[in-house]
């Protein structure tokens, strides 16, 4: 069959880096195993319109993915699609997996989606495919009213979705049970995507750009279930690949790719030491170390200690980041993120000690925070001085507790999924004396204090990025320090299209 994955386009309103979608990436290779030929459609770089790149290619089969502020593109996308050819389309990704708050059935009510894949894409994907196609096969004519007519049954059995049926009636299977075996995945599809026009994440070499950097996906899942953050796609079971497997992958990135460096995704890699400390030896015998790689999402400051952190430096790792979140400690309780101050104070020495460089993610404006304890946490990430310190003011994301809690006691300030993103120096809600303008005022005296500081001031001028993509630089330090109330050009570009 021929299948069609699709990025829809939303650009962050900063001047932010792109990679390839991993989770399409995976989708595009199990369908490529599966015998299919697999186009990705990433709306952020691909310069055809959508609807003509369609009625060339008139796919089969559509899936879109969707995270919060990407949803209604989703659907706009899909409207679209449907005004040009009869195409089942599918939607998943974090955004409809909450069905906990009913936005599996918020997406497929809408006029272009069909079904809804709920959590984990991979088996449910090629199930979905594989059922289409054994339907296209007893018929002349397709159509979306026939595959999704209930009498038909196609879809009864079929876990992890949710869909409507051609009646108008909404159906929402059981969920899928989660991929037990990660090493059964192939390999993330990057030769699908058109690398030259992404930068790349978490640069770690400076001014290393394109297709050079790849990202890697080592453990699926996170055993924690701090209150702001959204794991609608990933159950709290996690699940590691061998580093064996891990290695094969890494040795065709760097060889065959020519990886110049390496981004780790995981949500929390460092769950199994063991599996680490297994992995940075076969990486060091095998000679991969020598092509730098992070940590760029964070890994769990408790379980990183001088043995660890020193053996994955010797394999490569340039540079870890940490979710910190907080500096004042009744705050870090609140959050539900298991550790306190004092072992977060501890893994960012260690790392100092083995040279490890560090990024740190802060959170201005959860749940209870006055001025004081605000400050708390700027003065803690100038205690800690990692290399990147990332503030961003609480975004509480649906099926999340904060999201809750702001239902329960607070003051939503945004209505539209568009406004789910966290860099917009905007606040997004308010809850007893803590407001928006507090905590705006907050955000951008963390990064004027955090940054206009000698040292870092230093770091950053000696870098070549700096001077190489000075416009750039001096327009995120712009946005950053000065307040800007306005949206951004690209989102009145989205909207006017929208409209027409
Ligand atoms: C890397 C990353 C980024 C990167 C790159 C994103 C990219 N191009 O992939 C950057 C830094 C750009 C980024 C930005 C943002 N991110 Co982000 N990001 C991640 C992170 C850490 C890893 C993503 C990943 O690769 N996962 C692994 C792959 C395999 O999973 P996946 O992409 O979800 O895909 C699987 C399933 O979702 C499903 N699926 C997905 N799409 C589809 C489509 C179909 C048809 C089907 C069948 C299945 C399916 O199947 C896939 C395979 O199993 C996740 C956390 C996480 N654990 O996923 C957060 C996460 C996705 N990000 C999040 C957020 C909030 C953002 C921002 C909005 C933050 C902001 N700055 O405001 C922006 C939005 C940017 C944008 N343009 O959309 C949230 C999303 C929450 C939500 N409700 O939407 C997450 C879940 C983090 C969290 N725990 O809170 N992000
Ligand atoms: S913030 Fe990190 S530790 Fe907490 S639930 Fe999310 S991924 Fe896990």
């Amino acid at each position: 069959m021929r299948v069609v994955l699709i990025n829809p386009r939303f650009r962050l309103p900063i001047d932010t880096r792109t990679s390839p979608h991993l989770g399409l990436a995976y989708l595009g290779a199990v369908s490529e195993r599966r015998g299919d030929e697999v186009r990705i459609f990433d709306a952020d770089v691909e310069e055809q319109p959508l609807d003509e790149f369609m009625q060339e290619f008139r796919p089969h089969v559509v899936g879109i993915t969707a995270n919060t502020p990407q949803v209604k593109q989703a659907w706009r996308h899909a409207a679209k699609i449907k005004a040009v050819h009869d195409v089942p389309v599918i939607i998943g990704g974090p955004h409809p997996s909450v069905a906990a708050e009913d936005l599996d059935f918020e997406s497929v009510r809408q006029a272009g989606i069909d079904i809804v894949v709920r959590g984990e894409g991979e088996e449910s994907w090629i199930e979905i495919c594989d059922r289409v196609e054994a339907f296209m096969r007893d018929q002349d004519d397709f159509s979306t009213k026939a595959l999704m007519d209930p009498a038909k049954g196609i879809w009864d059995d079929c876990l992890g979705i949710t869909y409507q049926s051609s009646d108008g009636e909404i159906h929402r299977n059981p969920d899928r049970p989660v991929i037990a075996d990660l090493d059964s995945l192939p390999w993330p599809a990057y030769h699908l995507f058109k690398m030259e026009g992404y930068t790349n994440l978490q640069p770690a070499t400076d001014a290393v750009d394109g297709s050079k950097s790849f990202s890697i996906l080592t453990s699926r899942g996170c055993p924690y279930r701090c209150t702001f953050c959204s794991q609608s796609i990933m159950p709290i079971k996690w699940r590691s690949r061998t580093p064996e497997n891990v290695l094969a992958e890494w040795r065709h990135l760097v060889e065959e790719m020519g990886a110049q460096e390496i981004g780790v995704l995981d949500d929390s890699a460092n769950i199994r030491k063991k599996r680490l400390h297994e992995l940075a030896d076969m990486l060091i015998h095998n000679n991969l170390n020598h092509v730098p790689w992070i940590f760029v999402n964070g890994i769990r400051a408790n379980l990183a200690d001088y043995d660890l952190m020193s053996k994955l430096k010797r394999a490569g790792l340039r540079r870890t980041a940490f979710g910190v979140e907080t500096g004042n400690p009744e705050i870090l309780k609140s959050i539900d993120k298991n550790i306190d101050l004092d072992t977060i104070r501890a893994a960012f020495k260690t790392c100092k000690e083995v040279g490890l460089e560090t990024i740190g993610f802060f959170i201005i404006g959860l749940p209870g925070e006055t001025r004081e304890t605000m400050q708390d946490t700027i003065d803690f990430a100038i205690e800690l001085d990692p290399l990147i310190a990332n503030f961003s003011m609480m975004t509480p994301y649906p099926g999340t507790a904060v999201y809750e809690q702001v239902k329960r006691q607070g003051r939503m300030l945004i209505q539209d999924w568009e406004d789910y993103v966290f860099f917009e120096q905007q606040a997004r809600y308010e809850m007893g004396d803590m407001t928006a303008e507090m905590v705006e005022e907050m955000y951008r005296k963390a990064y004027r204090q955090y940054y206009l500081r000698p040292s870092p001031i230093i770091r950053r001028v000696k870098t070549k990025d700096f001077w190489a993509n000075l416009p750039r630089n001096m327009r995120i330090a712009s946005r950053t320090f000065v307040p800007k109330k306005e949206k951004t050009d690209l989102r009145k570009k989205i909207e006017a299209e929208a409209l027409s």
